[in-house]
């Protein structure tokens, strides 16, 4: 049985401004992954402390609230066979001196305080965040992409 998973996927400000947004979903794209929910938004401070408020508290929080806050993200849902993990292994690590060469982080960023992308790093928080950017009639799931055919297809 196949692990279907969702999880939440930010471009960051820097990520927006620098025009890496078609190249991130791209990425997604090409690796089989199902968009199924994206705006354009500014974040909130009540949404910047949902989103990161394991890290209140720590030296970097201030910064981090302002710099998630400095323009607008693209906010996105994508489904798939472990996208929670497969999403992480496309992003590279937090910090984009550590990350693999050819991960988004390690391609595209130089320090882990403008990193370009965020993504959910369990089922548990895929669920919170999401529910932070976006209401459940906005989840466009009704469609079956390439992927899901395929697996399906390894489910018989
Ligand atoms: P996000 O949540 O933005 O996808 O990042 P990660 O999941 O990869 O990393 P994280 O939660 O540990 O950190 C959240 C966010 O804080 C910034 N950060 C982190 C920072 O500025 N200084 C630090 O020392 C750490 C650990 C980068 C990402």
């Amino acid at each position: 049985m196949h692990i279907e998973q969702k999880t939440f996927i930010a471009v960051k400000p820097d990520g927006v401004r620098r025009g890496l947004v078609g190249e991130i979903i791209s990425r997604f794209e090409r690796k089989g992954y199902k968009l199924i929910a994206m705006k354009m938004l500014d974040v909130t401070r009540e949404q910047a402390a949902k989103h990161y408020e394991e890290h209140k508290g720590k030296p970097f929080y201030e910064r981090l609230i302002e710099y998630i806050q400095s323009g607008p993200i693209v906010a996105m849902v994508w489904k798939g066979y472990n996208v929670i993990e497969g999403a992480r292994q496309l992003m590279g690590v937090t910090n984009p001196l550590d990350a693999q060469v050819g991960t988004i982080r390690a391609d595209f960023a130089l320090v882990k305080e403008y990193n370009v992308i965020h993504g959910s790093d369990s089922p548990e928080s895929a669920e919170r965040e999401i529910a932070i950017y976006f209401s459940p009639d906005e989840l466009c799931d009704e469609y079956e992409n390439m992927a899901e055919i395929v697996i399906e297809k390894l489910d018989e």
